[in-house]
C-alpha cells in the first residue's frame, strides 16, 4: 500500500485536527485531537480506562480542484477496530489497531459539498484480538494471584473491563493521521522494489501494479535528483552503476528515488540498495557482519499516548545517535510509517514486529486451542509486510513477542512455523524471520530454534534471581551455552531492570540507577564472550505507560531514558559502551 503523497498529479487533504468525540450515545460531544490516543486527553478514570466503543465525528469539504479525481479515504491506524460512516452511511470497517486501511470514496463524495465523517472505534481486547486480551474477569498477566479470587468469583466481581495480556497501556482511538488523497482515475496501485548488489553495481528489480491500461516508465534518481537508470514496463531490473549502498548510521544511509510514471499518474518512492542475509552465526548487512545495538521501543509519549508524535520520533532518532545505537525492534506492533521513513533516512535499522503479543497464558490455557487467531494473525502479517516491504531500514520480521512455546510445544511449532513460512513467502526481499522468545524452559521449546535468528528476552537478575547478579550471570551463561549448540545468530532482544530516576544507593539495590548499570555490566559480560550473539537490545529505550498493577508504579520504568527522554545513568553507560562497539566487526571471543 503506497503512502499518500502530494505531487503534480496527486493531492492529499489532511483530516487531522480537532474532531468531536463521545464515549457513548448519551454523552455530550467534546473536542478531541486527531491523531492521538483519546485516553490521556480525557480526565476521569472511567474515560481513561473505558472499555468498549467510542465515536469520533468531523465535517469537511473537499476543494473543487479535486473534482474528476479518484478519492481515497485513508486511516493510518485506528485502535483497535473501526467502523466508518460517511454522511450517515456505513462505508467500511477494519480490524486491528496498528496498520492502515482505506476506502475508495470517489462515488460517495462531491468536492465543494460538506460531508460528515464519523468513526466508531472499539478498544476491546480478548482471545481473538492482537494484541491479546484476557477474557472478562480473569487476568493472567499482572494483578491476580492464581486462584484468589477464584475464576468464578472474579467473573462475578469485575465489571466489564479490558484486561491486557501484555505490558503496555491499551491506548485507543484514531492514533495516526486520517487523509483523503487523490490519484488520476488510471493509477499506480503499488510498487515493489528488490535491491541486490553485483560487484560495484546495484541491481534493482521492480514490479509496478497499476489499475487501467497504459505504459509504465521507471526512472531511478540519485540523491541530487539526477537520473541514474531508466526502464519501461511494469516490471524489470535496472542497473545502477557504482551504486552507493544504504548503510546504518554513522555510515551513510544513501537513498535513491524510484520515479514511476503511468499515464497521468506519477509516484516517487525513496529506497536503498542494501542486502540482508543470515549466514551461519552471522547476520550480514551488505555482506558484512552486523551487530544490533539499541534498546527496544514503544510508541508512547505523555498525553498523545500511542498517537503519532513526529516530534518525539525526531528526538528519539537523535537520542539513538547520541547513545551510539544502530537499531531497535518495533515492540510490540508495527509503528507509524513516518518512523520507518525517518529511520530510512537516519540509518536506523528496524526489526519490524507484528502486533502479536500476549499469545501466552503461562500454561493455564493453550492459546493455540483456546484462541482463534491463526487466520487473523496471517492477515496482519501480510498487511504489515505489504506496507513495509520497501523500507531499507527493515532488515527482519518478527512474527510476535513472547508466545507460549514451552507448555504446548508441538501446537506452538505448528502455529508459528506456518507463519514463519508465510512471512518468507510474502516478503519480496525475503528478509530473515524471527519470533521473540519468552523467558521459559528453553529445552522444551522446539519453535524458537527454527527461526533464522534466535531472539530471546531474559530477565535473570530482575524477575528471576532478583537482585542476585552473580547467579543471574551464571544462569545466563548456562543458557547461552545451550543456544551456542543451535549454531544460529542470537540476539538478546530484551533484558532490563526497573529504575526510578534519581533513586540512588552505593550498594546497587534494585530500582536504583546504580543497579541498572551493574545489571547491564554483568549481562553484557556474558554477551561479549559469545561470538554467536549478534545483538543486545536493552529493555527499553524510555519509561512507558502500562496498566496499573502491583508490579508497576506509574508505568514501566525499565527505560534508559525517562518517559520525557531524560537520560538515566544507564543511558550514559550504554553511550560509552556502544561508542566503542563498531556496528560492523567480527567479535573477538
Ligand atoms: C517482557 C515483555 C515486555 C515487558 C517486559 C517487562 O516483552 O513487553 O514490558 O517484559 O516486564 O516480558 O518489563
Amino acid at each position: 500500500m503506497l503512502y499518500p503523497v502530494t505531487n503534480a498529479n496527486r493531492s492529499v487533504y489532511q483530516l487531522s485536527g480537532l474532531w468531536n468525540f463521545r464515549l457513548c450515545k448519551d454523552a455530550a460531544w467534546q473536542p478531541i485531537a486527531v491523531p492521538a490516543s483519546y485516553n490521556d486527553q480525557l480526565i476521569s478514570a472511567d474515560d481513561r480506562n473505558h472499555c468498549g466503543t467510542a465515536e469520533y465525528r468531523t465535517t469537511f469539504t473537499l476543494p473543487l480542484s479535486m473534482m474528476g479525481q479518484r478519492c481515497v479515504l485513508r486511516f493510518d491506524a485506528v485502535t483497535h477496530d473501526a467502523e466508518v460512516y460517511l454522511d450517515g452511511a456505513w462505508i467500511g470497517g477494519h480490524r486491528g489497531g496498528f496498520l492502515p486501511f482505506e476506502m475508495d470514496i470517489t462515488d460517495l463524495i462531491k468536492p465543494g459539498r460538506r460531508a460528515d465523517l464519523s468513526v466508531r472505534v472499539d478498544n476491546r481486547i480478548h482471545h481473538a484480538t492482537l494484541p491479546v486480551g484476557n477474557e472478562q474477569g480473569i487476568a493472567f498477566f499482572g494483578s491476580d494471584n492464581p486462584g484468589i479470587p477464584s475464576v468464578e468469583q472474579a467473573k462475578a466481581l469485575r465489571k466489564p473491563q479490558n484486561l491486557p495480556n501484555f505490558d503496555f497501556f491499551n491506548y485507543a482511538g484514531i492514533t495516526r493521521p486520517v487523509r483523503i488523497y487523490t490519484t488520476p482515475m488510471h493509477y499506480i496501485d503499488d510498487i515493489t522494489i528488490i535491491p541486490s548488489i553485483e560487484g560495484k553495481d546495484g541491481l534493482v528489480h521492480y514490479d509496478v501494479s497499476v489499475v487501467g491500461n497504459g505504459a509504465v516508465e521507471v526512472t531511478i534518481l540519485d540523491d541530487a535528483g539526477t537520473p541514474v537508470a531508466e526502464g519501461n514496463g511494469a516490471s524489470g531490473t535496472l542497473r545502477i552503476q557504482n551504486a552507493e549502498l544504504w548503510w546504518p548510521w554513522p555510515r551513510r544511509p544513501y537513498l535513491y528515488t524510484m520515479r514511476v510514471r503511468f499515464e497521468e499518474d506519477v509516484y516517487e518512492l525513496p529506497f536503498g540498495v542494501r542486502t540482508v542475509a543470515v549466514c551461519g552465526e552471522r547476520f550480514l548487512l551488505n555482506g558484512q557482519p552486523f551487530y544490533f545495538k539499541g534498546p527496544g521501543k514503544h510508541e508512547d509519549s505523555p498525553i498523545h499516548g500511542r498517537g503519532l508524535d513526529p516530534c518525539y520520533n525526531v528526538k528519539d532518532a537523535a537520542l539513538f545517535h547520541w547513545i551510539h545505537a544502530n537499531s531497535f525492534r518495533t515492540s510490540h506492533y508495527p509503528y507509524a510509517e513516518e518512523m520507518y521513513q525517518l529511520c530510512d533516512r537516519e540509518g536506523i535499522v528496524m526489526i519490524d514486529e507484528a502486533p502479536a503479543v500476549g499469545i501466552n497464558m503461562q500454561g493455564q490455557l493453550n492459546p493455540y486451542r483456546e484462541c482463534t487467531l491463526a487466520e487473523y494473525h496471517a492477515q496482519v502479517l501480510k498487511d504489515m509486510i505489504s506496507r513495509d516491504k520497501n523500507h531499507p531500514c527493515v532488515v527482519m520480521w518478527s512474527l510476535g513477542n513472547e508466545p507460549d512455546t514451552e507448555h504446548f510445544p508441538q501446537d506452538a511449532y505448528d502455529y508459528w512455523h506456518a507463519l514463519y513460512e508465510k512471512a518468507h513467502a510474502l516478503d519480496p526481499q525475503n528478509r530473515p524471520v524471527t519470533l521473540v522468545c519468552c523467558q521459559n524452559d528453553y529445552t522444551q521449546d522446539i519453535t524458537t530454534r527454527t527461526m533464522d535468528v534466535i531472539c530471546i528476552n531474559r530477565y535473570y537478575g530482575w524477575y528471576n534471581l532478583s537482585g542476585d547478579l552473580q547467579s543471574a550471570r551464571d544462569a545466563l551463561n548456562t543458557e547461552l551455552r545451550f543456544w551456542s549448540r543451535i549454531q544460529k545468530p542470537v540476539i538478546l532482544s530484551e533484558y532490563g531492570a526497573d529504575t526510578l530516576p534519581g533513586y540512588h544507593s552505593a550498594t546497587a539495590e534494585m530500582f536504583t540507577e546504580e543497579f541498572q548499570v551493574e545489571y547491564y555490566k554483568t549481562m553484557n559480560e556474558c554477551l561479549d564472550a559469545c561470538g554467536f550473539v549478534v545483538g543486545e537490545q536493552p529493555w527499553c529505550f524510555a519509561d512507558f505507560e502500562t496498566q496499573q498493577g502491583p508490579m508497576r508504579a506509574g508505568g514501566n520504568h525499565k527505560g534508559l531514558f525517562t518517559r520525557t527522554r531524560q537520560p538515566k545513568l544507564a543511558a550514559h553507560f550504554f553511550r560509552e559502551r556502544w561508542g566503542k562497539i563498531d556496528s560492523f566487526c567480527e567479535k573477538k571471543t
